[in-house]
Order: C-alpha cells, then sequence, then structure tokens
C-alpha cells in the first residue's frame, strides 16, 4: 500500500492497530500569562497553572513507559491561540495529537479547551512545547520524562536542566524588527542578539545594560538556579535545550560530563568536558561530585557568539549565598561536538546496525542570502494550509499534494533522506514520529558550499552502529545523511526548528 508521506520543511508521513495496557495520568492545565523577570527583567512570559500555580517552564510530566497521558488544555491567552507538541514522542496511535498547528490540529483558541492524550512509549528525556509559531520562545515548554523500566541509571538522583536564551520582548516583537523592510529597501539581520539565557527559567541580566528608554523593572543580582549535591555521589543531568536561535556548549567547572543517552536513547558511556547541544535535544550525563565541596559554575556557551549564562553547581556543605570562585579554560579539553562519536547500546529496542535502505529522498535547503528573510526546501517555501494536513488526509484519502514537499512512502520503506544545506549556518532539523539514524555529515568548508556526491561519500555512512535520535544539527554549508524506517502509521514531520525561521515562514 502507498501511503503520502508528506514533507513540510519536510513532512513524512506513514496507520496502525494498538493494543494498550496501562495506567493514565491526567493533568489539567491552563496557559497563561505572568508578568514576571526570570533574568531580572519584568516582562509578559507564558507558562502553565496545572491548578496550584503558574509555572515558567511548564510542569514536569512524568510517566512510566507505556502508560497513557492526557492533558487537558485551556488556552488563558485572551489574545493567541496555541498548541503543544510533545516532542519525543511518536504519535503512533495517535497522530492527531502531535500538536502541530494546521498540520495535525486546528490551533487551540482563546478560552477553548484541548484533550491531548497519547500513549507515552517512548522512554527518555523529553519536552513539550508550543508549536504555534514562535511561542515557545515567550516560555510555553516542560520536561517530559518517560521512565524506562530496563534503565540503567534509574537509581541515581537526577536534575532535569532546561536551557534557553531569553529575549526581553515577546517573540513576535523580537523577531518582526528584523523581518520589516528598512528606508534603504535593505533587510536588518534576522538574527537577534542574544539578550540573556536561562537555567530551569532562572538567569541573570545586568541590569545596567538597559537603555533609558526602557521603562521596564529589572531587579540586579537575580538568583542563579543552584543544583545542590551531595560529594561522592554520582547524578544524572537531563539536559535539554530549548534554545531558539543557538547552539550551547555546556560544561561544569572541574568536573567531567558522561554521555548515557540521546535524545532518549541510550549509547555507551562517552566522557568529555564540553559538550554541545543543539536547539531540541537532549543530552542524559552522568557527573561524579568528585572535586572539593564548594560552589562550581554550570556553563552554557552560544556556538557562534561565545555568549555565556551560567547556573551553579553546590556541594551541601557550601554556602548558598557565595558564588563559584573557580574559573574553567574553555579552549582547552575535550569537547563532544555531535552524536558521531557515541554507539548505541544494546539496552535500547532497536536494531542497532540500520537496514538497507530502498528510497532516497533529497531535501535541498536554501536560504535568500545575506538578509535570510525566507528559506525553502527544495525550492519551496513553507506555506501553512487553511485546512490542517492530516485532516485533508483523513477526509479525501489522500494526501494533500498542493501544499509543501509531500514524498510517497510505502509502509515500511527504509527511508534514506539526503540533506544539503546550501546556508551559511547550521540548523537543527528534527523528525517527527521516528528516531533516525546518523549515517554521516559531509565536511563543512569556510569557503564553498560542499553537497552530498554519492559517489564520494556514500561510503562514509556508519552501517554498523550509527546513533539514533531525533534531533541534529545540520552543518552549514554541507550535508547530513539520515535513515529511518516508515513504521509509523501516520505522519512523520520534519522540521527545522528555529523560533526565528518558524515566525517568518509562517507569514
Ligand atoms: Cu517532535
Amino acid at each position: 500500500m502507498e501511503i503520502p508521506i508528506l514533507v513540510l520543511l519536510s513532512m513524512l508521513i506513514a496507520c496502525n492497530s494498538w493494543l494498550t495496557v496501562g495506567a493514565r495520568h491526567q493533568y489539567q492545565w491552563t496557559v497563561q500569562y505572568a508578568k514576571t523577570n526570570p533574568d531580572g527583567y519584568f516582562r509578559t512570559v507564558i507558562g502553565i497553572d496545572d491548578g496550584t500555580k503558574w509555572q515558567f517552564p511548564g510542569p514536569v510530566v512524568r510517566v512510566a513507559k507505556g502508560e497513557w497521558v492526557t492533558v487537558l488544555l485551556h488556552n488563558g491567552l485572551p489574545t493567541e491561540a496555541t498548541s503543544i507538541h510533545w516532542h519525543g514522542q511518536h504519535q503512533r496511535e495517535t497522530p492527531w495529537m502531535d500538536g502541530v498547528q494546521q498540520i495535525t490540529q486546528y490551533p487551540i483558541l482563546p478560552t477553548k479547551i484541548f484533550n491531548y492524550t497519547f500513549h507515552a512509549d517512548i522512554s527518555g528525556t523529553h519536552w513539550y512545547h508550543s508549536h504555534t509559531g514562535g511561542q515557545y520562545t515567550d516560555g510555553l515548554f516542560g520536561a517530559l520524562i518517560v521512565d524506562d523500566p530496563n534503565d540503567p541509571y534509574r537509581d541515581l538522583p537526577e536534575n532535569i536542566v532546561f536551557i534557553n536564551e531569553w529575549y526581553h520582548q515577546t517573540v513576535i516583537d523580537t523577531f518582526d524588527i528584523f523581518t520589516e523592510y528598512q528606508p534603504t529597501g535593505h533587510f536588518y539581520n534576522p538574527l537577534v542578539d542574544f539578550v540573556s539565557g536561562l537555567f530551569n527559567g532562572k538567569g541573570r541580566y545586568n541590569c545596567s545594560l538597559l537603555t533609558s528608554f526602557d521603562n521596564n523593572t529589572c531587579i540586579p543580582d537575580s538568583p542563579y538556579e543552584r543544583f545542590v549535591v551531595e560529594y561522592n555521589q554520582t547524578y544524572r543531568f537531563r539536559f535539554i535545550s530549548a534554545g531558539s536561535q543557538f547552539t550551547y556548549i555546556l560544561s561544569v567547572d572541574q568536573h567531567n560530563l558522561t554521555v548515557v543517552a540521546i535524545d532518549g536513547n541510550y549509547v555507551q558511556p562517552h566522557t568529555t568536558q564540553q559538550l554541545v547541544i543543539e536547539i531540541g535535544q537532549r543530552y542524559d550525563v552522568l557527573v561524579h561530585m568528585n572535586q572539593p565541596p564548594d560552589n562550581y559554575w554550570i556553563r552554557a556557551v552560544t556556538e557562534r557568539t561565545l555568549n555565556e549564562f551560567n547556573a551553579i553547581l553546590q556541594y551541601s556543605t557550601a554556602s548558598n549565598n557565595s558564588e563559584p570562585k573557580y574559573s574553567w579554560n574553555l579552549t582547552t579539553g575535550t569537547i563532544l561536538l555531535d552524536s558521531k562519536p557515541l554507539i548505541p547500546t544494546n539496552v535500547n529496542t532497536f536494531s542497532l546496525r540500520p537496514p538497507n535502505f530502498t528510497k532516497t529522498v533529497f531535501l535541498n535547503i536554501t536560504c535568500h542570502e545575506p538578509v535570510i528573510d525566507k528559506c525553502f526546501v527544495n525550492e519551496k517555501q513553507l506555506r501553512l494550509p487553511s485546512i490542517p494536513t492530516l485532516l485533508t488526509m483523513f477526509q479525501n484519502q489522500v494526501a494533500p499534494y498542493n501544499t509543501t514537499n509531500i514524498f510517497d512512502l510505502a509502509y515500511g520503506d527504509n527511508v534514506l533522506v539526503i540533506i544539503n544545506n546550501f546556508i551559511n549556518g547550521s540548523h537543527p532539523m528534527h523528525l517527527h514520529g521516528h528516531d533516525f539514524y546518523v549515517l554521516a555529515a559531509g565536511p563543512t568548508s569556510q569557503t564553498s558550499i560542499i553537497n552530498f556526491n554519492e559517489e564520494r561519500d556514500a561510503g562514509s555512512f556508519n552501517k554498523e552502529n550509527p546513533p539514533r535520535r531525533d534531533t541534529i544539527s545540520l552543518p552549514r554549508q554541507s550535508w547530513l545523511a539520515i535513515g529511518f524506517v516508515a513504521d509509523n502509521g501516520c505522519c512523520s514531520l520534519m522540521l527545522y526548528d528555529i523560533s526565528a525561521f518558524k515566525k517568518r515562514n509562517n507569514k
């Protein structure tokens, strides 16, 4: 049976029977604005009230693998629609619960309630976030942890660590400024300057940098997020990047990071001192507290612009008022740049050796440069349909070919996706509904574009034990080869997931 597979900035679609046992967790949330000061500066933030209090980041959803999750989501934003995507869950039985506005559902309008019910069948560190425009940049996201009964690290104490950059205006105002035509006929640079960064919704902005035109209150010396630990204990840190434009380099002063899982998939322990995390990615990292009991900086540094923001690792006997006194030379030491050196373990339930790929899909990504006001996949710009794609498919039993980039795949196809990036910048790529094998990535060049060449590059694929994940960085002016089995009955959607670009492309 040929099943239409959509590519939408690129959508790959494939339906399936299911049988489920397990508990059901029900949550009742209201999405709401609050005026608050995550980094010291007061602004309107979007968070979630779970009936006990308003929270940013949103409440943690934590369930066991195989359990059902129900979230009754009430949109309490007076003037904005919303939707929530459950990043990391494949929605095999419930594609209409994937949360992508205009693709898998209509937006949830102000005052309306949407019942998200899905099966948490993918274990590990995941997250949920608004999938309406760039709305998550204003705070609408939270952690989704699915516990695996076979998790080798389940007995370790742990911390969830969200990292994201933070702006002093709402996402609409932040990114819109840069898409307006200037009187000269040129655009401003669409990449917005770094303002500050947050760990679990806490950061510190230097209020003295504010201009005299800025009337909003800014309280100096905003408290850092602190992770209090016991000496000689090993902790698991579940790092999640909820970034909007930046890739981060993570480190903990004087401590090694041992990566044990990526996007919910176990890998053989890999020890490094710094680690690069792309927007949407998750790294489960073990940290052994073997240093003199004290306070230590946890650092996130933006990859291109080297803006740093911090949290504090505090041994329980150290002062919770003082700041770390150590420094850490980020130019030396080991760094894990991407998932390439990581090897999946047998604890995973997938086949470590990828199948032979029977179908190839090419995606060529281009933008208007240097201004980058518009971007294209296979020369098509994303146009969100007025009727959600999934609804059209179910009603007409045919893919809406008049929307953006649709590929037909048969159920069970082994699909090789070659992505050529003609842009002078890297981008996160995220596949909905599946994990993919990371087969190879091309070299990057300072001067010219290196696109995929089968004769030259096919030999470089890791066909033995490639890492598997759901979000990856597409290198600048280069290519990426990923592969997946189209075994999700219904749909998948590949996005390149930068808030700024979503905003722009949704226009
Ligand atoms: Cu996702």
